[in-house]
């Protein structure tokens, strides 16, 4: 096991993987920014590191900082955890050309995954199920309405260096295919300095449904089930579950199978997301695979009895995954997470940082809350407003809602607006309670 890791991360996560640290019986050191030093993670690492001034690009973002910084204090590794550095390939192999560990995948893994046309081209060489479209990337508008013509509208157009709904664009007709071609390949330069794009048939209504992953260097691979993360706003997740009220256990099986050969094909290690748009007629497709611990991976912990955070830093330091008998067991009863954020959802999801002149947590059976607020601390304006992840448990979904609405009663914070006002909001709604969600759920109530 390693003596010392340097946490590349800020607010909740950072908190997080200190913790797992901890009872690893590892040194923490924690590098933070200016703005920063205030913070939960500071005060809980064995030892901190400044990196640079707020801006991330001069600190979270800065390869030379965080490497530098590693080097200089003696840690052995590095955990980036999820946004920032992550999921970049550069930073990962610079990690590993400095002798230091990168706690996550192969920087080639990584590169695979991250160019999202290469990852679909990938899963359809070994038979995972994409969606109908395109082989490769558009040539031209004209070969992007001959594939729609075949295929059918309505379809989206795809950045291949987008992902996570950025550079989509869904083509509704003939009509407007010329003009949305040229708009996506605009779109798609600049904002990620690549024109790349790609065409599917437009699944309607779907679910997103995502397999987590854990893989060692000693050969093993298993899959923890699903989450369900329909509940999304611009593409922001709002609150995840797991098990899915969709997925049967013969569903989770051959998702979980499909994920594990995503896993085999890119030689992935470590944990790991496989995203899957899941139609409303019991078809699932291959979307893209996150190459990282995720925001959501506490209802995976809730329903599988495991530490995933532990079991990242274990395989990191070329350890086996501590919970193999978890493999194939069916979910431990429900999780629900709703993601707190520092924003009005009274009023656009607008950002609302702020000091926090009140705080009162919830409690008691099946309550889980992962944050890095405090009485006093001031949210600031300069990252992700994520501020708490309130995490229930029950023994079965019915349960776990009932959970739900007791903590977010008990659950105040004052001095700024939040999200659990609409966490509320959704618990009272009908088709949440029967489990009839998908991805235009915010959409439909007509809060977008
Ligand atoms: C789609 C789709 C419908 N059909 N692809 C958005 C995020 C990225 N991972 C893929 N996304 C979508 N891809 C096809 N062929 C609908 C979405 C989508 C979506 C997916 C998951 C969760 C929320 C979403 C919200 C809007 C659109």
């Amino acid at each position: 096991m390693f003596d010392k890791v340097l946490i590349a991360n800020r607010g909740e996560i950072a908190v997080r993987i200190i913790r797992a640290l901890q009872e690893l019986g590892v040194n923490t050191l924690i590098a933070y920014s200016d703005v920063d030093k205030d913070t939960l993670a500071v005060q809980l690492a064995d030892e901190s590191v400044c990196i640079g001034p707020g801006p991330a690009l001069q600190s979270y973002l800065s390869i030379p900082a965080v490497v530098g910084a590693a080097l200089t204090r003696g840690a052995q590794a590095i955990h980036p955890g999820y946004g920032f550095m992550a999921e970049n390939a550069t930073f990962a192999r610079a990690v590993a050309d400095n002798g230091l560990v990168f706690i996550g995948p192969g920087p080639n893994a990584i590169e695979l995954m991250g160019d999202k046309n290469v990852a679909r081209e990938t899963m359809k060489r070994i038979g995972v199920p994409t969606v109908p479209g395109s082989e490769g990337p558009l040539t031209s508008a004209t070969e992007a309405l001959a594939i729609a013509e075949a295929v059918g509208y309505p379809v989206v157009i795809k950045a291949s260096a987008g992902g996570g709904g950025r550079g989509m664009r869904e083509v509704e007709s003939a009509d407007a295919m010329i003009d949305a071609y040229a708009a996506a390949k605009a779109e798609a330069l600049a904002a990620f300095g690549n024109d790349e794009v790609y065409l599917e048939k437009f699944v309607v209504r779907p679910r997103h449904i995502e397999i987590q992953v854990l893989a060692d260097s000693c050969g093993n691979a298993i899959h923890l089930g699903e989450r369900d993360c329909s509940i999304q706003r611009r593409h922001q997740k709002l609150l995840e579950e797991s098990p899915s009220p969709a997925v049967s256990h013969e569903l989770r099986q051959q998702m979980g199978e499909a994920a594990l050969a995503a896993v085999r094909a890119v030689g992935y290690i470590n944990a790991g997301t496989v995203e899957f748009l899941l139609s409303q007629d019991g078809s699932f497709y291959f979307m893209e695979m996150n190459t990282r611990i995720q925001v959501e991976h506490p209802v995976t912990e809730f329903v599988t009895l495991t530490d995933l955070v532990k079991e990242q830093i274990r395989v990191a330091a070329g350890l086996p995954i501590s919970c193999l008998d978890r493999a194939g067991q069916p979910p431990h009863g429900h999780a629900i997470e709703f993601r707190i954020n520092a924003e009005d959802s009274e009023h656009g999801f607008l950002p609302n940082p702020g000091t926090i002149t009140g705080l009162r947590l919830p409690g008691g059976p099946g309550v889980r809350v992962d944050t890095h607020i405090y009485a006093g601390y001031t949210v600031p304006p300069t990252y992700d407003s994520l501020i708490a992840k309130l995490v229930v448990w029950g023994s079965d979904r019915a349960e776990a809602i009932e959970r739900g609405q007791r903590a977010l009663k008990e659950f105040t914070i004052d001095g700024i607006k939040t999200t659990i006002p609409f966490h509320r909001w959704v618990l009272a709604q009908n088709d949440f309670i029967t489990g009839d969600v998908c991805t235009d759920f915010i959409s439909l109530h007509g809060l977008e």
